[in-house]
This record gives C-alpha cells, sequence and structure tokens, in this order.
C-alpha cells in the first residue's frame, strides 16, 4: 500500500559502526517516553555495528541540562583520549565518562560488563541528546525548548562533535508516546537519531 505521508529521513545508504565511539546523554522527565526512545536509539546504534563498549550514557534530570552535559561529556572525552589511559586526569574523566543509565535496557551483567570493559578512548565521534519536553500552561515549555535547541546546536559548532537533536517538544503526552513508538503506535524516533549518530560518525571521520 502506497505510504500516506511523505515525511521522514528518506533512504540512505548505510553506514559501519564499528569503530565509533558513541554518546548518549538523556533527560529522566517523562521517563515512559524517553525510555522508549532510548530503546529504539540503542537497537538502531547496534544494528549499524556499533560496539556497547563503545556507547557511553548519562543521565541528567531534565532536558534544560542537555547543553550542558553533552558539552562536558565531549571535553572529558577529550582530555581521557590526550591522557591516554593512565594519570589523575583521565581517571576523573572516566568517572564522569564510566556510568550507565539508570533507563537503559542493558541487562545489568552487559551493563556491568559495559563499564569494566575497556572500551575506545578516542573522544566522541557524536553524541545524541535526547529529552521529551511537553507543553503545560506556563510559558516554561517555550522558554526550555528555545534554549536548549540553540545551545545544542552551539555545542556541536563550538566543539566540533556531531550533537544529534533528540529532543522533542511535544504539545500533548500522546504526541510523546507515539513518537516514542510506545505500544507499537507509531514510530520510534530514536532509531533515526542513532542512524544519524552513525552517519556523521562516519562523515566526520572523512572530513576530519
Ligand atoms: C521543570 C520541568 C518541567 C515542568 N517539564 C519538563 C519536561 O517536560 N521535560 C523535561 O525534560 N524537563 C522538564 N522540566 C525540568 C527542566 O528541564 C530542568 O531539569 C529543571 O528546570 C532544572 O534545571
Amino acid at each position: 500500500m502506497a505510504s500516506t505521508t511523505i515525511k521522514g529521513p528518506g533512504e540512505a545508504r548505510t553506514y559501519d559502526g564499528a569503530p565509533l565511539r558513541i554518546g548518549i546523554v538523556h533527560a529522566r522527565w517523562n521517563t515512559q517516553i524517553i525510555s522508549s526512545l532510548l530503546d529504539g536509539t540503542l537497537r538502531s546504534l547496534r544494528a549499524a555495528g556499533v560496539r556497547d563498549e563503545n556507547i557511553t550514557i548519562q543521565t541528567v534530570p531534565g532536558s534544560y541540562e542537555l547543553p550542558y552535559a553533552v558539552q562536558r561529556m565531549y571535553q572529558a572525552s577529550q582530555t581521557q583520549h590526550a591522557a591516554s589511559s593512565s594519570g589523575p586526569l583521565a581517571s576523573a574523566a572516566s568517572d564522569l565518562l564510566g556510568s550507565a543509565s539508570d533507563l537503559t535496557s542493558l541487562p545489568k551483567e552487559q551493563a556491568q560488563q559495559q563499564s569494566k570493559s575497556k572500551g575506545s578512548n578516542e573522544p566522541f565521534d557524536a553524541i545524541i541528546a535526547i529529552g521529551a519536553l511537553i507543553k503545560g500552561s506556563t510559558m516554561h515549555f517555550e522558554y526550555i525548548s528555545d534554549s536548549v535547541s540553540h545551545a545544542l546546536m552551539r555545542v556541536q559548532m563550538e566543539t566540533g562533535c556531531a550533537v544529534v537533536f533528540g529532543l522533542l517538544t511535544l504539545l500533548t503526552e500522546e504526541q510523546g508516546l507515539e513518537r516514542a513508538g510506545v505500544d507499537g503506535k507509531g514510530h520510534n524516533h530514536g532509531e533515526d537519531w542513532g542512524a544519524a549518530a552513525v552517519e556523521l560518525g562516519v562523515k566526520r571521520r572523512g572530513w576530519a
């Protein structure tokens, strides 16, 4: 049956994510939506060959904290890389980069394995910022949506790390559940974000 919409990311060739190091920072507000988006993101990263030990997941309270966390995570990965694997700077950076997500669907043993095993210590090729802002009755939503969107763009332009925009700006909870593919309704946008991170990560290496 013909598609009823022309919207969507279009066909892309597949990219090999095996060499890449990818960061994910997600807000904890609106957990049900975030959890599903995170699952979708991880699914597509793994499908592209990104190794679990090269995926670092950090959480922040809400979407407002995303730009700062992305910037600090990237800088910590640069510090870790510069100091290679020894010295106090590297271990401070590793502390910031080593924790597994509260929401990640990684089984416990795999999460422990991930934090113990030695992944890449290259700076991140891409960082995916995930949040879900839901409009309320005040101007809060407008201010945060606007400032976070601009700040994420600024972080990417200033650091040179590809930042994937995983911020849903929602008028209703239902919109969020649908865009996160909860209960099989709607498309899980996290899958697109994982694919975008791999494509940008691979291209960034080519452009370096
Ligand atoms: C305070 C707040 C509100 C009301 N709504 C959301 C939301 O829908 N999504 C989200 O990610 N975060 C929300 N927050 C939290 C703010 O983003 C932020 O964490 C706090 O204002 C502390 O800086």
